[in-house]
């Protein structure tokens, strides 16, 4: 749509964005100024917006929505609620809430049709973490998930995988546009964009480094690091030593199960902590809450490296994500089958997708004539 654009656009520039003054830059800056431009078009004059979070919202999550909230407080003179559905789980996001004072409601405590204006952030209708009540179709959709072939309905679907964080998208909002932020909301962005890319690691384009230079240059930094270092609670190590206990090395995938868990983000957080292990292309880690078993991928980037894939194809539909990190939320049969034999059978679904051999296997942690509780 950038190159439908007359060229004079680009020649406004606040000197933010496009300091550097190459054709990436320019675009992303008329880009950015287009799409505020249509937000406000279809904001404009509603009172009452709900800002939708995907399900068991991620910093992410909560750093675009705290950040489209308080611009559309800015721009419109309004005050949107932040909907969630899940929980927020991990001690680094309750953290968030708590040190950057961001107020989220429970997504059933709300009725739907007393808002005018409905946003869905970091995820989309369809998706596995879209849990929008029946019915409700949103105005504007602000998403980096791959997967979305259509939205049906939506006047503004702000969409695009190449970003590594729905947070860039909304700070590029900003940024672009000479809008200030004030330090919280840059504190905020600053955590949505270094979680899901991994500071910067994966996924990333151009715009995702200098929107986070910009926001990180404003932001609280010691805020900062009370949120990335907040204590646990003894479950975590718990959970932890379930994990180690479990592992399982199959030639260059790492698998392991961590029983029933309290929340569905331990998945990711364990995943990405023993995918550190040296030599490895995979790894699965699966948990259950209720009746859903979580499952979380991580993989090393390849050409024909696809996690989402393989997250989708595990799960018969119930996960996807980005080629190097995926997740599933697979729902448990309900005559009782037990999580620990849904589990085996989704390891090995996992151990043959990506094409492990089974005779390479060895315990984590234990010498090799131990027996885990889980094989
Ligand atoms: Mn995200």
């Amino acid at each position: 749509m950038s190159t439908q654009q007359p060229p004079d656009q680009a020649a406004s520039t606040n000197g933010h964005g496009a300091t550097n003054g190459n054709g990436a830059a320019r675009r992303a800056h008329r880009e950015a100024v287009l799409n505020l431009r249509r937000l406000i078009e279809v904001a404009r004059g509603r009172r009452a917006p709900l800002i939708h979070l995907q399900h068991n919202p991620d910093p992410d999550a909560l750093g675009s929505a705290a950040a489209l909230r308080y611009l559309l407080r800015r721009l419109l003179d309004v005050d949107a609620t932040l909907a969630y559905t899940g929980r927020v789980g991990r001690v680094e996001n309750r953290a968030m809430l708590r040190h950057l004072d961001i107020r989220i409601k429970p997504s059933f405590k709300l009725d739907y049709d007393e808002f005018d204006l409905v946003v869905v952030v970091d995820t989309h209708p369809g998706a596995g973490t879209c849990r929008l009540p029946e019915g409700v179709v949103p105005d504007i959709v602000i998403d980096h998930h791959p997967g979305i072939s259509e939205l049906k309905g939506v006047a503004f679907p702000y969409y695009d995988p190449d970003f590594g964080s729905t947070s860039t998208m909304v700070g590029a909002l900003f940024v672009e546009n000479g809008i200030p932020m004030d330090r919280r909301i840059a504190t905020a962005l600053t955590y949505g964009i270094r979680t899901d890319t991994m500071d910067l690691s994966r996924g990333t384009t151009p715009q995702d480094e200098s929107i986070f230079r910009e926001v990180y240059g404003l932001s609280d930094k010691k805020a900062l690091s009370r949120i990335e270092r907040a204590r646990v609670p003894q479950e975590y190590f718990i959970t932890l030593e379930r994990a180690l206990r479990h592992a399982q090395v199959t030639d260059f995938a790492l698998t392991t199960y961590l029983g029933e868990i309290n929340h569905s983000d331990s998945v990711a957080e364990i995943a990405d902590l023993l995918f550190r292990l040296e030599g490895l292309k995979w790894v699965m880690v699966a948990g259950y809450n209720g009746p859903t078993l979580y499952c979380s991928l991580r993989a090393t980037p390849a050409k024909d490296v696809k996690a989402g894939a393989v997250a989708r194809e595990i799960s018969d539909g119930h996960g996807g994500g980005h080629d190097t990190f995926a997740a599933a939320q697979i729902p448990l049969p309900e005559n009782g089958q037990d999580p620990d034999a849904a589990f085996v059978e989704l390891r090995e679904r996992f151990l043959k997708e990506v094409r492990a051999k089974k005779s390479l296997t060895r315990p984590l942690t234990l010498p090799p004539d131990a027996k885990t509780s889980v094989s």
